[in-house]
């Protein structure tokens, strides 16, 4: 009788206590962002966190850091392909319905799945649908055998026609393949390629690729449960000459999906200049704003604000129109793109800034793993997917070995778990901003109105919504500035952030080399 009685006092205190830790997380931490409006992190799987010591990282590996990826205040995982491939990046799929053996199996990957929703984390599936790989039974067949019930899931022109001359001559920023018609041995006929050889495109020409393709899409949104997919090459479906066709399919591709999940998410790779971007915001509400991460890039670099937040509020104000509701979908760098840490030629204080930018300026910002313990790469691609550091080698019991790093070895950076020890690291850098971002709405969901300082390294820019506004000024330079406040800006005087050794006056701001405030009023 006792015991029960002591065990029931015991359940009510721990859920005293219980409740008291949620009610001060929600004062210290009040999380306004929703996803997809949250920070999203691309995951090469391959080099993220094996669990079984094979040298490869894979799904069990990524289960485990899902606190990890909890902790620093993500909302979202995009994961790079992850279907039976031949090749490390897996971009040339022989089994859509699959994932990798190297990476687990479909079961690990709904767990995966399972939990990350337990900690409100969206998974967003890289899908390659403009071409399969050639390895692809569908291929295979229809290389073999001309009267292939799958030959015509793939283009095909005669060796006579003058096409296969002529567009095997034109190069695009996404692609340096020069030989788009592919001869095959012993055939009149050669097929279409954008990217490489082992990448046969596929004919949305035809019906029932199209068909192949939405029940492809279904597969994983109702067995798997994924919350959307990362569409690669959004732009190529069709030839380029064929925009509004592409245009179209992705409208098509959107209803289809939603009918599997009403709430799907879906955002295309359209490596291309804004004017070419937009029209795509019909069928794909997110889309990749390129233009942004090397713009930002470039403002650090050069330690000038330029045009930046001015050419950001146009693009907003330009894809607004639209499509109201679309998703910015900013960045630094991706898995095509040399690192952003290397980009900045190694400086520090350069890579927070570039990352306290992505996060103050509108958009809804993806991180590529490792940019936020700052890991270093360049081109070729598989240095710019390197593992990621945990520990220190010796004792890293997740560290992925496939590919000898060249760029981010533990000489060159310092690997998470003594980052979290240190304040000033970058990690908490990153961790510090995202939190930030996510307990403001102005941060979130604001639009930006820049504003001018008459001193080319400061970027300063204002985030509102009708409820909130806060004021943002960033100095780019390797100087400090002491900035007389104008009188407009009086009104902001709370300090939601600083770096350290800023300081804000009644007349003045006192800003470090490479510092940030952010004012609320
Ligand atoms: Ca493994």
């Amino acid at each position: 009788m006792i015991n029960i009685f002591v065990k029931y006092v015991m359940l009510l205190v721990l859920l005293i206590i219980g409740l008291d830790i949620e009610i001060l997380n929600a004062q210290t931490s009040p999380n306004v962002s929703k996803w997809p409006r949250g920070v999203t992190y691309e995951i090469f799987v391959q080099s993220f966190a094996d669990s079984d010591g094979d040298g490869i990282g894979d799904i069990k590996g990524m289960t485990s850091k899902l606190d990890y990826l909890e902790d620093l205040g993500v909302e979202g995982i995009w994961l790079m392909p992850m279907n039976p491939s031949p090749s490390y990046h897996k971009y040339d799929v022989s089994d859509y319905y699959d994932i990798h053996p190297d990476y687990g199996t479909l079961d690990d990957f709904k767990t995966f799945v399972n939990e990350a929703h337990k900690r409100n984390i969206k998974v967003v599936m890289d899908m390659v649908l403009n071409h399969s790989g050639s390895r692809h039974p569908w291929f295979v067949d229809a290389l073999a055998n001309e009267n292939s019930p799958y030959r015509d899931y793939y283009v095909w022109a005669h060796k006579d026609d003058p096409q296969t001359q002529i567009s095997g001559k034109i190069i695009s920023g996404d692609s340096n393949n020069r030989t788009r018609w592919n001869k095959v041995e012993g055939s009149d006929y050669l097929y279409y390629s954008y990217f490489s050889r082992n990448m046969p495109d596929l004919n949305y020409d035809n019906p029932k690729l199209r068909e192949e393709v939405f029940k492809i899409g279904k597969f994983w949104l109702s067995e798997v449960k994924v919350d959307g997919f990362r569409l690669d090459a959004a732009r190529h479906i069709f030839p380029d000459d064929r925009p509004t066709d592409n245009h179209n399919w992705w409208v098509q591709f959107q209803s289809e999906m939603k009918k599997a999940n009403k709430d799907v998410y879906l955002i295309g790779e359209v490596w291309a200049s804004s004017d070419i971007v937009a029209p795509y915001l019909k069928g794909l509400p997110a889309l990749f704003n390129f233009d942004m991460g090397s713009a930002i890039t470039t403002a650090v670099n050069e330690e000038r604000e330029g045009d930046l937040t001015t050419n950001h509020k146009e693009i907003i104000d330009y894809y607004t129109t639209v499509n109201p509701d679309y998703i910015d979908a900013t960045f630094l760098t991706n898995h095509d793109q040399v690192r952003i840490m290397s980009a900045v030629n190694n400086t520090m204080d350069k890579a927070k800034m570039a990352a306290a930018l992505l996060l103050t300026l509108p958009g809804s910002p993806y991180i590529y793993y490792g940019e936020e313990i700052g890991m270093q790469g360049k081109k070729p691609d598989p240095n710019i997917r390197e593992p990621f550091l945990w520990q220190r080698k010796e004792s890293d019991n997740y560290r992925a070995s496939w590919i000898d790093p060249k760029y981010s070895t533990d000489q060159s950076v310092i690997p998470v778990e003594e980052q979290l020890e240190d304040e000033n690291s970058i990690y908490n850098h990153y961790k510090t901003f995202i939190k930030l971002r996510n307990g403001s709405n102005a941060l979130t969901y604001g639009d930006i109105e820049p504003v001018a300082m008459n001193n080319p390294a400061l970027s300063a820019f204002k985030r509102s919504t009708e409820d909130e506004s806060v004021l943002v000024i960033h100095n780019l330079s390797n100087q400090e500035i002491n900035l007389n406040i104008p009188d407009f800006l009086k009104e902001f005087k709370n300090e939601l952030y600083k770096s350290k050794d800023s300081n804000l006056g009644t007349n003045e701001l006192h800003l470090p080399a490479y510092s940030t405030v952010v004012l609320g009023k």
